[in-house]
């Protein structure tokens, strides 16, 4: 029996929602809220990378009020990816059995995390997608939906993976997928991080679901993606879909 088996039909159990940020300082308290009053059990870690706003004071000050509420000081800024597997991390040692990515800037809809944990009933992994029918978009420039829609096409044909949106960054895991090797080599700092944990769950054997979202751009502060966050993502891919190709190695694993 598959772990996913065995927990069918029961609740999620302890969820854990990590909220990366870097200058989120006029997001980070609305947004907490709107978790608590969406999922009132769930608990919140905010992974901040000593964000120059304050962040990661304002939300200490939340987390000193509320015991579900906790936040994880970093260092610096060292990208997405790292500040996800220190929280994975976090979570995991804390014994919680569904962790879930979330922006900390609204735009992934706290009131839509209801209908990813149901979904992981029959699945792994439940994914917020934007592009199947249903997921949607509001506000966002016609540039970013080019290269996100683009790269998830690329992602997607080089790598073989049968999902729509690669990218999306609104996910809910159970915990045996990421309490593995799954996170051990994972280097990938920017976006790139979301392509490669899920093809490292893909390949794995997980099952996947994508539930459809609407993906709300930010009103407050400013987007942290970038040239070298596109080009790492370009090159890692293409260098992941060639190796696999090519059978260098073996296909099974990347770096
Ligand atoms: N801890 C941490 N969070 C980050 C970093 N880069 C981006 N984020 C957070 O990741 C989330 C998504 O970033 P955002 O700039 O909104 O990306 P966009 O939606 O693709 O434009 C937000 O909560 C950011 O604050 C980083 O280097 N460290
Ligand atoms: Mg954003």
């Amino acid at each position: 029996m598959t772990e996913r088996e065995r927990s069918a039909g029961r609740g999620p159990g302890r969820v854990l929602v990590i909220v990366p940020t870097f200058n989120e300082a006029d997001n980070i308290q609305p947004l907490i809220g709107r978790v608590r009053a969406a999922v009132p059990s769930c608990d919140i870690l905010v992974a901040d990378d000593n964000s120059p706003d304050g962040t990661g004071k304002i939300a200490d000050e939340i987390a000193d009020e509320d015991g579900q509420v906790h936040v994880l000081h970093r260092a610096g800024k060292e990208g997405l990816g790292a500040a996800y597997v220190a929280g994975f991390r976090w979570g995991l040692e804390r014994g919680y059995d569904v962790l879930v990515e979330m922006d900390g800037d609204g735009s992934h809809r706290p009131e839509e995390l209801p209908r990813l944990l149901t979904a992981l009933s029959d699945a792994d992994l439940a994914l917020g997608s934007r592009w199947v029918p249903g997921g949607r978009i509001v506000n966002w420039p016609r540039r970013r939906e080019l290269i996100s829609r683009g790269g998830s096409a690329y992602s997607r044909l080089l790598l073989g993976l049968p999902i729509r949106d690669v990218t999306g960054g609104y996910r809910a895991f159970r915990r045996h997928v990421l309490d593995s090797d799954l996170l051990e080599d994972v280097e990938s700092q920017g976006y790139c991080f979301q392509v490669d944990v899920l093809h490292r769950v893909v390949r794995a054997g997980h099952r996947v679901v994508e539930v459809p979202i609407t993906f709300v751009e930010r009103e407050h502060g400013d987007s942290k993606m970038s040239r070298e966050i596109v080009a790492e993502a370009l090159w890692r891919v293409t260098a992941w879909g060639l190796s696999a190709r090519f059978g260098k190695r073996g296909g099974t694993r990347h770096t």
